[in-house]
């Protein structure tokens, strides 16, 4: 291509309008200029490509982190349409990397079925990238490549302006697909660096979720000379693959798990269960390869499908009989482990976290192709005693609930004198306001009452734990409910807990975990948090719990103290101290005076404190899972894997509230 054809003009550059509006405002395109936010535009990417490959049209997917911080994505599909766009005059590669929503837009006349994580776009991730290049092979390469700069006139920030038009280097290639390479812009993110373990996660659930599609994690971020660590996924059982995954650790009433796949009103469903010997429900959905942790109307129309078919079947198998009441959703849930994979138009997604499906058309398809799929299922003789199990199982869990709700009615006059002892532990605050309220939950006595001594009595009320609050995921309710740790959380709380929980009553809008940064307090934090999860699932879906964060260390040197919360800060603090400095290294919560705890932790003005948001809560619930599972080896290989305690932190922005 001739130089002149291929330079990129002035009036070129004022389409590029649109991607300045994504860097003033990231927050409103990618959530968060957090970690999470820098993830979401490498996803971004990764959608392009599981498109083409859910269409199929690729079969391989390559995600490859550069030791410069740089990420790239590769597929064998089609490559990006190289030829001019009738509208805009482009290329289809220029479109896709220049105007805003272009890649959704494009996506909807090519595929029935297009995901992008929330769909905004290519342009979104080459707007917030320093630089970005794009390889398409169509029997020949072709080239472009966009760069962010400073305007030496204005000072401004330029936002992914191309080098030039798309070039056909005219050199000649076998491979198919596209390759797009980039680097997020320091300038954007307060942390530029991918998270190997968050990475191989989401790409492991989209091979799951995209059955027969191999996706290879190339992580070259390590010493030189090394050969990069890697990972390949590739599932051929897909969601099946994927409930077998999910069930590890757990102990399966069925050998297999048993699923079904069908369109209904231009949506595409399919779903696979498998029970366990749990008691605890764990349904994971995703509308368009998105996990929807919030559910919606497809959860809703999934989980009223499964309870009219398996009564049904309860009754073909003459377990109830006529004049039997049926058995509630929440019996044929007890131990359930299922996924929900919904692919459909137009989605609107709702919220806290924007991860609720709030399409109310989904239901009714949903819950149809649900009944329709057990009913045939079983309708195979082979699948007789998978259906005999659930129905047991149910009828199990329907004995406990009406034992428990008798239980609970004896229990009910006596509960005002029961609610004083407990809560006779809580140094409750002094102020009636809910909204200002906080209460920390501490762990250990000792510290608990250093947290006394240093809060602000008006707002800030206390809960010291004694010993672990017991592990809720192996329990049944009424056993959770026995734990006096559990019962004290409950009472202080104020709001009651799992379906008769009321958000109106709660006594305190802020709910604090604080734990040693150890792997004790790592654990108790874990099981707290699936407690909240499980049982007070508002709590969390409203951000109202909070992980208090000690700091590590003090540095000191005379008058001057300063705190770091982790070992990067630690080096600053140092620096700042400077010469003839003192560390402190804190071991648990215990080590700090009232007045250092107040400082560092408590103090609204200076603490640090991360909001646990649902995944984070989904993510300490599968930790408390594989720690405390029914099965040995499962929990040895977690173990090995997860060495770094600190984990499910790395995951979370941290945020000052
Ligand atoms: F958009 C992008 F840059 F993020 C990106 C897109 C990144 C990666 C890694 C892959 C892709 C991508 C796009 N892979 N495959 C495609 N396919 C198309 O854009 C395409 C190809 C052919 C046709 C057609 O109708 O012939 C239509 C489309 C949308």
């Amino acid at each position: 291509m001739a130089e002149k054809e291929n330079r990129y003009s002035a009036e070129d550059i004022k389409i590029l309008e649109g991607l300045d509006a994504v860097r003033l405002r990231p927050g409103m395109y990618i959530g968060s200029t957090g970690v999470k936010g820098l993830h979401h535009i490498l996803w971004e990417i990764v959608d392009n490509a599981i498109d083409e490959a859910a269409n199929g049209f690729a079969t391989r997917i390559e995600v490859r982190l550069y030791k410069d911080g740089s990420a790239s994505v590769e597929d064998n599909g089609r490559g990006i349409p190289t030829d001019i766009h009738p509208k805009t005059g482009v290329s289809g590669v220029e479109v896709v990397f220049t105007q805003l929503h272009a890649g959704g837009k494009f996506d909807e006349h090519n595929y029935s079925f297009s995901g992008g994580l929330h769909g905004v776009g290519a342009s979104v991730t080459n707007a917030l990238s320093e630089w970005l290049r794009v390889e398409v092979y169509r029997g020949t390469v072709y080239k472009m490549a966009f760069r962010s700069y400073e305007d030496p006139a204005t000072g401004k920030i330029l936002s992914g302006v191309p080098d030039g038009h798309l070039e056909n280097t005219k050199q000649k290639t076998e491979k198919s697909g596209t390759f797009v390479h980039f680097k997020p812009d320091a300038r954007v993110f307060e942390n530029v660096t991918f998270n190997f373990e968050a990475v191989s996660k989401r790409l492991k659930e989209l091979a799951f979720l995209n059955k027969g599609l191999e996706i290879a994690l190339y992580d070259e971020r390590v010493p030189e000379g090394r050969a990069p660590v890697c990972v390949n996924y590739k599932f051929d059982g897909g969601l099946h693959d994927f409930a077998e995954y999910l069930n590890e650790g757990k102990t399966p009433l069925y050998a297999e798990p048993i699923g079904y796949k069908t369109e209904r009103d231009g949506i595409l469903i399919e779903f696979v269960i498998q029970h366990t010997t749990e008691f605890t429900e764990s349904l994971f959905s995703f509308v368009n390869n998105i996990p929807t942790p919030e559910g919606g109307y497809h959860e809703t129309g999934f989980r009223t499908g499964l309870t009219k078919s398996l009564n049904d079947v309860a009754r073909s198998l003459g377990a109830l009989k006529d004049k039997d009441a049926n058995l509630l959703g929440e019996d044929f849930r007890e131990g359930l482990t299922a996924i929900l994979s919904v692919k459909m138009k137009n989605v609107q997604f709702e919220g806290q976290t924007k991860t609720k499906l709030g399409n109310p058309e989904a239901r009714v398809p949903v819950e149809s192709a649900t009944t329709e799929g057990i009913a045939k299922l079983f309708e195979n003789k082979a699948l007789r005693p998978v259906f005999e199990e659930i129905v047991k199982k149910a009828q199990g869990a329907a004995r406990v609930r009406l034992a428990a709700r008798q239980a609970k009615e004896v229990a009910r006059a006596k509960n005002s004198i029961d609610n004083l002892t407990l809560v006779g532990k809580l140094a409750s605050c002094t102020g009636k306001k809910p909204e200002q309220n906080e209460l920390f939950i501490v762990e250990g006595d000792s510290a608990g009452g250093t947290a006394k001594q240093a809060r602000v009595r008006q707002y800030q009320a206390i809960l010291p734990l004694r010993g672990k609050p017991l592990n809720v995921e192996k329990k049944r309710i009424d056993q959770v409910l026995a734990n006096e740790e559990i019962r004290t959380i409950i009472s202080a709380l104020g709001a009651g807990y799992g379906s008769d929980f009321a958000f109106d009553d709660l006594k305190f809008h802020k709910v604090i975990i604080l734990s040693d940064a150890d792997q004790d307090g790592m654990h108790i934090r874990c099981i707290l948090l699936t407690f909240f999860f499980r049982y007070m699932r508002e709590l969390i879906n409203n951000g109202n719990v909070y992980i208090g964060m000690p700091p590590l260390y003090k540095v000191y040197k005379k008058d001057v103290v300063e705190y770091a919360y982790d070992d990067a800060e630690l080096q600053k603090k140092i620096e700042i101290v400077g010469k003839g400095y003192q560390i402190q290294r804190y071991k648990g919560l215990g080590e700090m005076s009232a007045e250092q705890l107040w400082e560092t932790t408590m103090d609204p003005a200076r603490r640090n404190l991360i909001q646990v948001n649902i995944e984070d809560a989904a993510e300490a619930e599968q930790m408390v899972t594989a720690l405390m599972g029914d099965r040995v080896e499962a929990r040895k290989e977690f173990l090995a894997q997860n060495a770094n305690f600190n984990k499910v932190d790395s995951f979370i922005d941290r945020v000052n509230v």
